[in-house]
């Protein structure tokens, strides 16, 4: 499928989905929150994993400041409707299959709110991190407010949104906004490594890091063991005992310690 602002393709069993809107540095508008979320929840039907990047030489500058400055300047509507952003945002962090975000250039505003809904980002050294929300005169929208602070804290995020601060890769790695920082133009390619690794694990598996790990985070000390209890003691991937069997068996392949090669079980 390739609509006109977001393009998707199935690599295996990853789905890889572009914001494709580069000659307004993939600001984010109501098509592409439409599109958007037409791509992620077909990838959630039919991959296993998925990457979202953006094409041109950036990730995202954002929410379209042009269409928001037309909604100011027209009547505002009678009823309220659901935020299609905070939709959109929540199927990917909370939906069947996880995502890698692949990042470059600038990763702003709703494009870094974008980025935080996804559970590993990837940037390459030309990505920069800003939220300048507070230079716009308006407020984040799209998630930020719980999925950012949440990743940098309170300080960090009052920090970036209240003096405009812009943060290089560098700093984005140390605050956990990024988990791996490559050389630039191999951001995608990273991250489908990535994903298509994580397209191995079992769906199940997968759902409760991305769908109960971080609910855990959100409870008590007590509830969330009781949360872990329930998940490990009520519900297996059925393909537990099989991948259980390979361990015991010695056919499954070894852990490998980052300081050395890897080695064939015997
Ligand atoms: C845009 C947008 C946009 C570019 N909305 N049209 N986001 C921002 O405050 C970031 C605004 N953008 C920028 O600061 C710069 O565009 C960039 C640093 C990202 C890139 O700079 P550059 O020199 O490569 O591009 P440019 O010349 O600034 O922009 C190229 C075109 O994209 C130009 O349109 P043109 O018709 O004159 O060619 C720009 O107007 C257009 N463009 N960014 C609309 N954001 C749910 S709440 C989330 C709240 C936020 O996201 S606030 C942060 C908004």
């Amino acid at each position: 499928m390739t609509s006109n602002l977001i393009t998707y393709e199935l690599h295996g069993a990853v789905a890889v989905i572009g914001l494709n809107r580069p000659d307004k540095r993939n600001a984010i508008n109501d098509d592409v929150v439409h599109q958007l979320r037409d791509a992620v929840v077909r990838g959630g039907e039919e991959a296993d994993a998925g990457v979202i990047f953006g094409h041109g030489v950036n990730f995202s500058a954002g929410l379209d400041l042009a269409q928001l400055l037309k909604r100011m300047e027209s009547p505002p509507p009678r009823k309220k409707t659901d935020h299609a952003w905070h939709t959109v945002f929540d199927i990917i962090a909370r939906g069947p299959i996880p995502f890698v975000a692949a990042l470059h250039g600038a990763v702003v505003g709703g494009g870094l709110e974008l980025a935080a809904a996804t559970h590993i980002r990837v940037a390459d050294r030309t990505a920069f991190f800003g939220l300048p929300e507070g230079q716009r005169g308006i407020f984040v929208g799209g998630g930020g407010s719980v999925r950012v602070q949440r990743i940098v804290g309170y300080s960090v995020m009052a920090d970036m949104m209240l003096t405009g601060r812009i943060l290089s890769v560098d700093e984005a790695e140390k605050l956990n906004i990024v988990r791996y920082v490559v050389d630039e133009g191999q951001a995608l390619t990273k991250a489908k490594e990535l994903a298509a690794r994580i397209a191995q694990n079992t769906p199940l598996t997968n759902w409760q890091i991305t769908n109960v790990l971080p609910r855990i985070s959100d409870l008590s000390h007590d509830d969330g063991l009781f949360m872990e209890y329930i998940n490990t003691s009520m519900q297996r991937p059925p393909e537990s005992a099989q991948r259980l069997r390979d361990f015991v068996e010695k056919r499954a392949t070894p852990l490998q310690a980052p300081h050395k090669k890897p080695e064939r079980r015997r």
